[in-house]
């Protein structure tokens, strides 16, 4: 894959322009990255705030046969990448945010166009603090431009690595980046992810149960970063 980076000095959302040029026909790798945004976005409506000399793109994915259900696998992907990139101090919490000092140092939005449940694209928006952050989240204190070169290498590899092997190996990657097993979390005990990137927790009658979307955190650190 050849990673074609554009840079805006001022954009609303780096996800809604990304995504109109991946449904005009950009192809794989097209990113576009913004050193201002007005309205990042969150997941279900919320929003991301972006603070200046801080990490803002999304960029084109055109994966081959991928089925919808797949898509959970390219979010896991994306947060070990995003691990990689930070170093030891970086901690997973499913399905996308990426901890340092128990709170939120980035945040992934992947959407998604699909015809007969097969995917034509996925737009992955990352949102980094480089270099400050609000109250709720931690900042990384590193070169923008540096850790963005870092994170689409890390990303490309973890991507062919997919692509070639399957997500076997990079599920157990993320398993060790995240917190231990048994943890206390608001919809159960964590057990696992399994082979689609959902979750798998134990409940109260101590059944397993898995957990496709929504909001997860750490009952005993109140977590409640990122929702
Ligand atoms: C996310 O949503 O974490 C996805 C964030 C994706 C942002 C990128 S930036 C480039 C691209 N273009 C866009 O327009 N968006 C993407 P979610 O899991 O819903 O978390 C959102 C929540 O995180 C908010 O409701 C806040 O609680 C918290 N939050 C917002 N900004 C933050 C920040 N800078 N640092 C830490 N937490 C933040």
């Amino acid at each position: 894959m050849h990673w074609d980076v554009q840079v805006f000095p001022e954009l609303n959302s780096t996800q809604d322009l990304c995504k109109q040029i991946a449904s005009d026909g950009k192809p794989e790798g097209f990113v576009i990255q913004a050193l201002q945004q007005m309205c990042g976005l969150g997941r279900l409506g919320r929003t991301w705030i972006m603070q200046e000399g801080n990490l803002a793109l999304s960029f084109i994915l055109r994966p081959k046969s991928c089925h919808a259900s797949q898509i959970g696998q390219i979010s896991i992907l994306i947060g070990v990448a995003l691990a990689k990139a930070i170093g030891e101090k970086a901690v997973l919490k499913w399905p996308n945010d990426i901890l340092v000092n128990n709170k939120k140092c980035a945040g992934v939005l992947i959407d998604s166009d699909l015809s007969a449940e097969m995917l034509n694209w996925l737009v992955v928006g990352i949102g980094v603090n480089t270099s400050q952050a609000p109250p709720i989240g931690s900042a990384l204190n590193v070169d923008r431009d540096e850790f963005c070169g870092q994170m689409l290498t890390q990303i490309e590899a973890l991507y062919e690595l997919w692509q070639d092997e399957g997500f076997g190996d990079i599920r157990k990657q993320w398993l060790q980046r995240t917190f231990p097993k048994g943890s206390a979390l608001n919809v159960g005990e964590f057990e696992t992810i399994d082979d689609f990137g959902n979750l798998i927790v134990r409940d109260g009658q101590n059944q397993l149960k898995t957990i496709s979307a929504g909001d997860v955190f750490l009952k005993d650190q109140n977590y409640v970063a990122g929702n």
